[in-house]
């Protein structure tokens, strides 16, 4: 996988615009989220772990906003089931041009259907495995209920989705707190403090955080019978989510 240092908020050109997912951050994007998303590696890791322990044999593994291709790869170098398929979607097409290429580097016998498609339109079925790996919060609000309801609907009993998220915290005082100890960690990861404001206008109005009640009562609402909190660290969880 390419990594180029990521320097895309690093002037200071003014109020920077919305962010998108262009070419520009396609090839920064690996050392943009490790060094923006306290625990990522971790989410990488464990997706791993649970691709292991839910997909089944013959089934579907859906990997929704893929980017480059982590969560994809980190499914598809654990799965132990045999004749499953893992199919990874994205809309921006200058993640999936990337994505390709660090696909086909990797040896797997699991085929990969990547998708240059919105997610919103995915049908989905007989899926043992999804992965929304700090997706849904790029998904307009009234949105999700319906996008979730549709995963459920094509997944099998006692599949499993991974959704990991930037929350809102309940209390202005825990959110205050939280932003800037995860403020702190990027600045501990050596983006400057115009780096951390400029990106934090810029995607502002982008990524719509929930806080963890929201996300758990929609998954029940969306048919899933388990939703447990895996990982956390400041504001960010990853939830897991049985059918
Ligand atoms: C990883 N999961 O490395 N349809 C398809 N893709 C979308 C949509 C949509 N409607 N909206 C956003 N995306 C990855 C990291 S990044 C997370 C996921 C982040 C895509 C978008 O193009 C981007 O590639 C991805 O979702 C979100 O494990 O940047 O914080």
């Amino acid at each position: 996988m390419t990594n180029k240092i990521d320097q895309i908020y690093a002037d200071t050109t003014g109020r920077p615009a919305d962010f998108r997912f262009d070419d520009k951050v396609a090839q920064v994007f690996a050392d943009m989220i490790s060094r923006s998303v306290p625990g990522y590696g971790l989410t990488l890791d464990m997706i791993g772990v649970i691709a292991k322990h839910y997909v089944t044999n013959n089934s579907h593994c859906y990997d929704l906003g893929c980017s480059l291709g982590a969560s994809t790869l980190a499914i598809r170098h654990n799965i132990e089931a045999v004749d499953s398929t893992i199919i990874a979607v994205d809309n921006s097409p200058a993640m999936i041009e990337q994505c390709r290429a660090n696909l086909e580097s990797s040896q797997s016998l699991t085929p990969v259907d990547l998708r240059a498609e919105d997610i919103l339109a995915t049908t989905f079925d007989n899926a043992s495995l999804v992965t929304m790996n700090f997706t849904l919060q790029f998904i307009a609000s009234e949105q999700r209920l319906a996008l979730l309801s549709r995963i459920a609907d094509g997944m099998n009993t006692g599949g499993a989705l991974v959704l990991s998220e930037k929350i809102a915290l309940p209390g202005s005082m825990e959110q205050a707190l939280m932003t800037d100890l995860h403020h702190d960690f990027k600045a501990a990861m050596g983006y400057s403090q115009l780096e951390i404001a400029q990106k934090r206008q810029s995607i502002e109005n982008v990524l719509i955080p929930d806080t963890i009640e929201s996300h758990k009562e929609r998954l029940h609402e969306a048919g899933f019978s388990q939703v447990h909190v895996w990982f956390q660290c400041f504001n960010f969880i990853s939830l897991l989510a049985i059918k």
